[in-house]
């Protein structure tokens, strides 16, 4: 298991945090074994003897991908290694007051990465979609240097045992391709973006901190139960003391100790967006900690959010708060022009406000753990979030290897350790459609499942099936039924009469076989804005409007029975790789890439505002 915490940086009375975001040096390693950077050391030499081996360097934004920043088509398609740099000033209390912890935090890099400071290696990490860290107060405490210098080396290679996994081809036909040619193919649809996706960031904390807390909360009558479990690093000796404040900023509970539950009489329940006149109520979680050092005492203080709500799943429901859920909502991405899956504060505000305007009450985390803001925001709004793993495309068979399954594992502790404490998180999904009629798949859904919940028993785990309902065996291991088809869209092209037929009897087959909730969990049709055709074609708006209007035909008789959602695929247009099905990406959004509506947008906020207003 993971040791240590990944609370969110946040500033208290005792914490302060910097921001590393803005222009970096960037190269790409173009060399022919790409291991250039490595062999002249680019992490050691400064970064004017670097310039002269490697020559210029670019000015890359970060976050950002750096794919669609630039005029060169070389980037764009780069597979390899690339290196970012930059200096940052501290200030002189983290640099000479010893009793400061320095810790370097990347929000997320994309694939595998190693970073050093000041030429010394700090951290390595594989995955793009979860943060990792580096204490880094003894290299920046050493001397008398007040910048430290940060090296971070990112490759985007994508294997079969990576998550996502992807295949590199080799050509080796020289009549038809250059000598040492290759191509990084995926078995998913949305482009392989790279770079500093996320925030990088310097935060202090004293020597003795506050490392992890795990909430989770019950209701018993109008009495809301918040269970509570805090870790402390860099003392033995220690008071916790945590108060409960209100929306108002009054206490209404108080304990103490590293665990306990604390009690709210008439508690305001965490209840979604459009379930509840007062949805996403968040309480406020004090903790603070008094230790004993050699020093003398040291203090901590962090304050987490916490919304109290239960969760529960029946044969033909999901409940939350003891009342039935209808997940109506949709599928994102991170995605957008000229950033790719760069986080973007204006992007971040409009989809939501988009989301708002859809009436859409949920949404899951398509194909990999977002943003930790998205996930805030998502708990102050009340959007209800099916939390995904980056394990989409597992196709081979090679990808249900063991090794496969071992990093699958610690991806979920990763994932679990960052999103235990949001009340929008309803349900985990370990997988998009992987290859579950494999024979390797039973074993592994059946451990990845059973490990997930075992990280975390308060919540339901899925994930999203596209296999007959006879020859799936990872099923048989989840809480909920997530289905994702594309009726006269993959198959019997243009033939939208047969929706009807098709999806009642893919409810039916698998409803019939599990006695489980089901959740469409995609379903849509590819749409070039401001093509139009009546009799509706494919590729124009009226054809995804006449698509989805089937689709809600069967999904409004069997939610009466045991459907509990439906989430359109997609949000918005999104990047792909280059394939003569997709005209510029994926078309198949709801609003354009740059966030206008088709017209299908407008056929879905009828029915998720009628939808709302009924299960209200
Ligand atoms: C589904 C995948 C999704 C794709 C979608 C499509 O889950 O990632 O983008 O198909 O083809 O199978 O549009």
């Amino acid at each position: 298991l993971l040791q240590g915490g990944m609370l969110y940086p946040r500033e208290s009375r005792s914490r302060e945090r910097k921001e590393l975001d803005g222009l970096w040096s960037f190269r790409a390693d173009f060399s022919d074994n790409r291991r250039q950077g490595f062999e002249q050391q680019w992490y050691r030499a400064s970064l004017r003897e670097v310039r002269a081996l490697s020559g210029p360097t670019l000015d890359m934004p970060v976050p950002s991908s750096f794919n669609d920043v630039g005029q060169d088509g070389r980037l764009r398609s780069f597979v390899g290694w690339v290196w970012y740099e930059r200096e940052a000033t501290l200030p002189q209390r983290w640099t000479q007051d010893l009793g400061t912890r320095v810790v370097l935090r990347i929000g997320s890099a994309h694939y595998y990465a190693i970073v050093w400071v000041n030429g010394v290696h700090v951290a390595e990490h594989e995955g793009g979609h979860l943060p990792f860290e580096a204490d880094i107060s003894k290299l920046v405490q050493s001397g008398p240097l007040s910048s430290c210098r940060i090296t971070i080396a990112i490759n985007n290679t994508l294997s079969p045992y990576t998550l996502p996994p992807g295949t590199i081809l080799y050509q080796t036909d020289t009549s038809k391709y250059p000598k040492g040619y290759f191509v990084q193919n995926t078995n998913f649809d949305f482009f392989n973006y790279a770079g500093l996706h996320r925030s990088v960031l310097l935060y202090t904390t004293p020597i003795s901190y506050i490392d992890d807390i795990t909430i989770t909360t019950d209701v018993d009558q109008d009495i809301g139960l918040v269970n509570y479990q805090i870790f402390i690093q860099g003392s033995e000796h220690f008071q916790l003391e945590v108060f409960l404040l209100d929306a108002d900023g009054r206490t209404v509970a108080q304990g103490t100790g590293g665990q306990g539950q604390l009690q709210v009489p008439r508690a305001h329940l965490w209840w979604p967006y459009l379930m509840h006149e007062h949805p996403a109520y968040l309480y406020s979680l004090e903790v603070r900690l008094t230790a004993q050092t050699a020093d003398g005492p040291v203090s901590d203080f962090y304050t987490l959010p916490v919304g109290i709500r239960t969760v529960a799943v029946t044969e033909s429901r999901f409940l939350i708060n003891g009342k039935p859920f209808y997940f109506h909502g949709v599928n994102k991405h991170e995605d957008a022009d000229i950033r790719g899956k760069g986080f973007d504060w204006p992007l971040l505000v409009k989809d939501f406000n988009l989301l708002r305007w859809l009436g859409a009450n949920a949404f899951r985390t398509s194909h990999y753990p977002y943003a930790e803001e998205v996930m805030q925001l998502c708990d102050r709004y009340g959007i209800v979030v099916i939390d995904e793993s980056p394990g989409a495309g597992i196709a081979l068979a090679q990808s249900l290897s063991n090794m496969s399954l071992q990093h699958h594992l610690e991806v979920m502790e990763e994932m679990v350790r960052r999103d235990k404490n949001h009340p929008a998180v309803v349900m985990w999904s370990v997988a998009n459609e992987p290859a579950s009629s494999l024979k390797p798949a039973g074993y592994y859904f059946k451990t990845l499942i059973a490990h997930t919940k075992a990280l975390d028993p308060s919540r339901p785990v899925t994930f999203v099936t596209k296999s007959s309902y006879e020859a799936d065996l990872g099923v048989p291991y989840v809480d909920v039924i997530c289905v994702n088809s594309y009726y006269s869209w993959y198959h019997d092209y243009g033939h939208m009469e047969v929706i009807q037929l098709q999806l009642a009897t893919q409810f039916e087959n698998w409803y019939r076989t599990y006695q489980k909730p089901i959740i469409q969990s995609e379903y849509g049709a590819e749409t070039i804005a401001g093509f139009h055709q009546d009799p509706p074609l494919m590729f124009s708006e009226e054809y995804q409007k006449g698509l989805l209007e089937q689709y809600h035909l069967v999904l409004d008789q069997k939610r009466k029975e045991y459907v509990v959602g439906e989430l359109i695929w997609n949000f918005a247009d999104f990047m792909t790789d280059q394939s003569p099905q997709r005209a510029i990406g994926n078309r198949k959004g709801i609003f354009t890439r740059q966030r206008q509506p088709k017209s299908a947008a407008f056929l879905l906020r009828e029915r998720y505002w009628k939808l709302a207003n009924e299960t209200w």
